[in-house]
Formats: C-alpha cells, structure tokens, sequence
C-alpha cells in the first residue's frame, strides 16, 4: 500500500476531511514533546483556526527523546490522519499543520535555532509532567535531575526542556529578537506559572540580565488541555489504512470531545483558537481545578483499582458497576473542593465525564494512565484529600485511589504477577515493596516518606496513615473487586460518614 504523503494525497476518497489549498509558511508555533495528545488537540485546534481565520500557523515539532515521530511524519510531509472515534463510528481527517519535526538529542544546535527563529511566536509544550525537571512540591527546579545539570555546564547543547527554552531566548536576546510566549499544555497547575518559575531560575543560574529580560519580555499564560487521546495501536494504524487506502505510519486517535481554556496573553500573536471553540478566560485556575481533580483524579484512581480488577481499558473498567459506582462516589468528594468555572455545573461536568469514560470506541489501557504517578498524584488526589481533610470532611474513594496506587506501585499483580511500573521513582518504589512485603502499615509508611509526593504534613497525620493503611490492607487480603463492593454496600451515602476511614 502507498505512503500517506502530498504525492498521494490526491488519492484519498471524499469521506476524509482534509484542508484546502497549500501551506505557505507562515507565523511559527515550535511544540516540545510532540506527542499524540498535541497532534490531537493543539494542531486540531490551529488548522481549525487557520482554515476559519486565513491564518498560516505552522507548528514544528521537537521530540526531546526518540526519533519515532520525526521518522513516522517526515516520510509523510507532516501529515497525517486524526481519527475522531465517536461511539456511532470512526470520522477521519487529514491535519497538514505540522511541517517539521526535529529530533533534539541528534542536533541540540537546530532546535535552539528555531526557538531563536524570527518567525518562531510561541512555543507550547507537552513534555508530560516530568519533563518540567521540578520538584512539585515546592515547584522548583531539580537541581539533582541529570539534564539540569548537564544543561546548566553546557548551555548551549541542552537536554531539557527548561535548558532548550533558556537557550532558545538567550539567542533571541543576542540577536536582538523578542521573545516568544511559552504555552505549558501540560496537565499541571498553574502550568504557565510553574514554567515561569523554572525558566527565571534557570536562566538566573547563567545570567542574571538574561533573567531579567525574560521576566520583562515574555509572557506564560496557564491553560487548561483537555481531550482523551490514548496511545495508537497498531490495529489502529490498520484500520486507518483501510479507511483512507494509504499507509500512514501514525494516526492520531481521539475522542469527539475537546475543550481549552487560555489566557489570553501572547505577546506576538497567536491563532484564532477561539474560532476553533477555545475559550480565552481571565483566569484558568477553576477551570483547571475542574480537570485535575475531577477528570484526572478519577481517571488514576481508576487506572490503578481497575488495573488491579483485570481491567484492560477504561471503557471495561467504566462498564463495571462497581467501578461507575464507586467514580460517583469520587466525584461526590471532589466536586466540593472545586470552585465551579463560569457557568459550568460540575454534577452534569462529572455525568459527562462518565459518558466519555464509556467511550466505547476508545481503548484507553489503565496501564497508560496509571504511568507516573508519582508526578501526578500531588495534582490529580492530594489536594483534594488535604482540603477535605483541613475541614474534617470524610475522603474514603479518594483514600481507596490512593491506596490503589500504592497496592499498584508495589509492583504486583492480585494473580502474583510483576506489574510493569512505569515511573521516574519505580526504583524507590521497588525498594520499598521489597522492604515492608506485604504489611500494609510497612507499604503506607515506605510510600508516605516520599515528600516529592506527600509533603511533609500528610504523613504527619496518624489518622491519615490508619485509614489507608485500612484500606490498602482490604486491597492486598480481598483484591480490588471485593474491597469495592465491600466499600459500596458498607458506606451507602455518598461521601457521608464513613467511619472506616477515620479521616
Ligand atoms: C490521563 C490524561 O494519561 C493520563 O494520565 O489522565 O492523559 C487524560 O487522558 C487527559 O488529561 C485528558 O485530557
């Protein structure tokens, strides 16, 4: 079968949607980390943008690891095919915005090149909550994380994302450029806040006038990001090819669902996203609150108890009662802690949430979601369970996440099988399963000295420690299935009295 790329494109049939006419090159987006997530929602939203506006953003893409996604697209022209997959059917349709893709560690130099680009505006990123190289408890820089390191000794051929953007404005400031706005697409909390954070400090640890000029000049506004996009398969790839009848090496699947909340502060411009439904809001902290807590704090909690109940997909854990019922549960315990956005009901925000998660048509592997929980854990469930806790309120479903998290980065399986644990902290977590066995006291007192995760006031509290190590040991004695139904039947009332918590 041919190749998806601009020789062949004539050759698709009517039903894939694709963009008129030809790219001229014009005003730049560079994307750090490109991903599916951002070839699903950002470049989504930017050709949208330009077919409705005339526009002529491009975005070149920089992956800081791998060469996969330079040399699936590069053969391709950059494009290829977003495949909407609604419970009725699969829509497909051709995105031709990415133009580039430069692959970081094989030449460091051309990436700073382009950050320093005159026709670079803004630089957004999804380099995933670790790529920040912080500490989230504080939300300063890594000092110990290998890439800082060697950036700060050698700034000019950086490794990190922080290294490439100081990098990236400290050519722009040598030739006399403006910066650029940089846009954290990132599932963090005041994401472009955090950024800004990094960025001074890292720049300040070369040169104090470089800091000051980036302070000055460029600008980071916070957004929220929102689509479920879990990773292709290569059945995916095989039924796009069969669709569209030409081979395209990586296809992008999404649910129909997307939303995005910017602030509006760009300093050289920026696609019309609003054009494309984004909405440009004054401040993004509700609506980010919103999605941390109640999309992403029970799609980990899922991740975790589903996986442990045998579930491969998010859409089998949904379909499980046990699972729906305990996610209302859940959300009866976030939804107090969660200033509503503007206009937003948050019980019809968690009933949609639902309806998304049953998605059949979405394969979203738990395992994917369950990766790196120790760098999501603090945003998706501890700030909930700290403001429930402050005021007394109990938080039994949102102590059984976490407790499934713990039973999960264990390591292993209720059949006794090793679990494959994806996490920058998989070691610690390893050693400390190996010290405590399967005392649950041991798991939650090990798991609770990580104060990148916990802070240093959560393992402080005994009532706290009691009831996770409550229900962890329900997890590990009954499995994930009967410590549910158990949960269920034993605290009827959603979020109301539960004694067996304590906290
Ligand atoms: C998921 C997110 O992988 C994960 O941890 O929770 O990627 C989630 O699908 C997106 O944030 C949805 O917008």
């Amino acid at each position: 079968m041919e190749r998806l790329s601009p020789a062949t494109l004539a050759t698709l049939p009517p039903s894939v949607a694709r963009p008129a006419g030809a790219r001229p090159a014009g005003p730049r987006i560079v994307h750090l980390g490109l991903g599916a997530f951002a070839r699903a929602h950002l470049a989504a939203y930017t050709q949208e943008a330009n077919a409705k506006a005339g526009t002529t953003w491009q975005i070149v893409g920089v992956s800081l690891q791998r060469p996969d996604m330079r040399d699936a697209l590069k053969p391709q022209g950059g494009l290829y095919t977003l495949v909407t997959r609604a419970p009725e059917g699969p829509i497909f349709e051709l995105l031709d915005v990415v133009t580039d893709v430069l692959v970081a560690p094989e030449n460091p130099a051309a990436v700073v090149d382009i950050l320093a680009d005159a026709a670079t505006r803004i630089v957004t990123l999804t380099v995933t909550e670790k790529g920040y190289c912080h500490l989230p408890a504080t939300g300063r820089l890594n000092l110990e994380h290998p890439d800082i390191g060697h950036d700060l000794a050698h700034p000019e051929t950086p490794r990190s994302a922080p290294g490439f953007l100081v990098a990236g404005l400290a050519k722009r400031r040598a030739l006399g450029l403006p910066p650029f706005t940089l846009l954290s697409c990132d599932n963090l909390p005041s994401n472009g806040r955090v950024l800004h954070g990094l960025v001074l400090e890292f720049a300040a640890k070369l040169d104090h006038a470089l800091a000051a000029w980036i302070e000055e000049t460029a600008s980071f506004p916070c957004c929220m990001v929102d689509r479920i996009v879990p990773a292709t398969t290569a059945s995916d790839i095989a039924e796009t090819a069969a669709a569209i009848g030409l081979h395209d090496a990586s296809p992008v699947m999404s649910e129909p669902f997307r939303q995005w909340a910017i602030e509006d502060h760009f300093i050289s411009g920026r696609p019309a996203w609003e054009m494309a439904g984004a909405e440009m809001v004054a401040e993004v902290a509700p609506y980010e609150f919103m999605k941390l807590r109640m999309l992403n704090g029970a799609h980990s909690s899922l991740a975790y108890l589903g996986y442990l109940a045998g579930h491969e997909t998010v859409a089998d854990a949904t379909a499980d009662p046990l699972i729906a019922a305990f996610l209302e549960r859940l959300w009866a315990e976030i939804i107090p802690t969660v200033p509503a956005p503007p206009g937003v009901d948050l019980a019809d925000y968690a009933r949609r949430l639902l309806e998304r998660f049953r998605n059949p048509a979405i394969r979203h592997r738990t395992w994917q979601i369950a990766m790196d929980g120790s760098q999501k854990l603090p945003q998706r469930l501890l700030g909930t369970l700290r403001w429930r806790l402050e005021r007394g309120h109990p938080c039994p479903a949102i102590l059984l996440g976490i407790a499934g998290w713990m039973r999960y980065a264990a390591g292993q399986d209720e059949r006794g099988e090793a679990i494959d644990v994806r996490d920058p902290l998989a070691a610690r977590f390893a050693a400390i399963a190996s010290a405590a066995g399967d005392d649950p006291a041991a798991l939650v007192d090990g798991f609770m000295r990580i104060e990148s995760i916990f802070g240093g006031d959560l393992p402080a509290r005994d009532d706290l420690r009691r009831a996770l190590t409550a229900s962890l040991g329900t997890l590990l004695s009954h499995g994930a299935h009967e410590t549910l139904a158990h949960f269920l039947n034993w605290s009827p009332n959603a979020g109301a009295s539960n004694q067996r918590s304590g906290a």
